[in-house]
């Protein structure tokens, strides 16, 4: 192990990894275990263990949507006047829609719809969104929906979930509309 391997280690977590390192390595392969060092120090060395420490600290940042994806309602727009129930088509644009509950690999690149209606204050983005009748989510992937709405201005607005119907970091929100139901 050259003389650098601490630093770069301590750079990359901000955590001493060193006495965890072989063992992480052995149970992780079942290779014999002094067999492994030696492939690790000699041969494959820093990179190789500085790459598995950025892979244990990436689904940190796994569920963050690429810089331009957004959400955006489909032929319904800001003071569009309407009759119950409602065509609402929910639009997205740089990531995908998958039903809530994924596992794998697609729950880091797709999220389920959920229509806030006629909510003023968004809700707390760290924790699981609400659900009741101004949240209302669409667990099995919906695109697009008819929703019943009383007489008078409502405001919409999307936001997307995660497998737990966490939003996104940062979340994927869309711009609020009012629309007013005849
Ligand atoms: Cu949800």
């Amino acid at each position: 192990m050259s003389r650098l391997a601490p630093r770069v280690m301590r750079r990359v977590s901000g955590i001493d990894h060193r006495p965890q390192q072989s063992s992480m390595i052995v149970s992780a392969t079942s290779i014999d275990g002094e067999l492994m060092r030696r492939v690790i120090t000699e041969i494959i060395g820093v990179p190789l263990v500085a790459s598995l420490l950025l892979l244990a600290t990436a689904p940190l940042a796994a569920h963050t949507p690429p810089k331009h994806a957004r959400l955006f309602f489909i032929g319904l727009d800001d003071g569009s006047v309407v009759e119950s129930p409602v065509r609402v088509r929910m639009g997205i644009e740089g990531f995908g829609i998958t039903p809530a509950g994924t596992t794998g690999k697609r729950r880091h690149q797709a999220g389920h719809h959920h229509l806030l209606v006629d909510v003023d204050q968004l809700p707390d983005m760290s924790q699981p969104i609400p659900a009741d009748a101004q949240h209302l989510h669409y667990d099995n992937g919906e695109t697009e929906v008819l929703l019943q709405l009383s007489p008078g201005r409502h405001t919409l607005q999307l936001l997307l979930g995660d497998e737990d119907h966490e939003p996104q970091e940062p979340p994927l929100i869309s711009k609020k509309i009012t629309i007013t139901v005849r």
